[in-house]
């Protein structure tokens, strides 16, 4: 199957449904036989970001490597899709300046803070919120969201629907 290398950047609250419909887009992508890399929290920074924490210095250069490693990646022609919250702009947009124009599409995973409190997964927001967690996105640690993202979803519909539109956009911009 041809494809073109390109990077979907996923960004949003903890809790927002990011990674998930990372992963849903990666499988309907693998069926039709396009070769993806999904990188996430859970990948990166368990090995090339092991020594980061979720400082702003910490969170620039977390997403400064996620960065160079998904230019390198679209560059061996892979869909990349990155799901990590990168929460400043001016990250963002460093991230988007590392690659061609078309290459780069920024997916806002749009879900209000107390929907993504009330599902937190992992139990975040509760030690959050008692104050044994600090920094936390969205509670002491600041969330800026985008301006003119190329796709902004409402992260409370369907897993499914949204991945049909994602699919969609890739279509539509020839990237599959
Ligand atoms: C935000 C935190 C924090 C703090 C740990 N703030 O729901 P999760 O658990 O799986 O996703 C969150 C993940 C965020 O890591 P990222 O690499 O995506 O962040 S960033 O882009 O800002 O660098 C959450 C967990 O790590 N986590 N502490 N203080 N999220």
């Amino acid at each position: 199957h041809r494809h073109q290398g390109a990077v979907l950047w996923f960004t949003g609250l903890s809790g927002s449904g990011k990674s998930t419909l990372a992963g849903a887009l990666e499988q309907a992508l693998h069926q039709s036989g396009v070769s993806t890399y999904l990188l996430d929290g859970d990948n990166v920074r368990h090995g090339l970001c092991r020594d980061l924490g979720f400082s702003d210095e910490d969170r620039r250069e977390n997403i400064r490597r996620v960065g160079e490693v998904a230019r390198l990646m679209v560059d061996a022609g892979l869909v990349v899709l990155t799901a990590f919250i990168s929460p400043h702009r001016a990250e963002r947009r460093m991230v988007r300046d590392m690659l061609p124009e078309a290459r780069f599409i920024e997916v806002f995973v749009d879900t209000p803070l107390s929907i993504c409190e009330a599902r937190d997964p992992k139990g975040l927001y509760k030690k959050a919120r008692a104050g044994e967690l600090r920094n936390f996105t969205g509670i002491d640690a600041v969330y800026e969201a985008p301006l003119a993202p190329e796709v902004h979803l409402n992260g409370e519909q369907l897993v499914t629907d949204l991945t049909l539109r994602l699919l969609d956009l890739l279509r539509s911009r020839v990237i599959i």
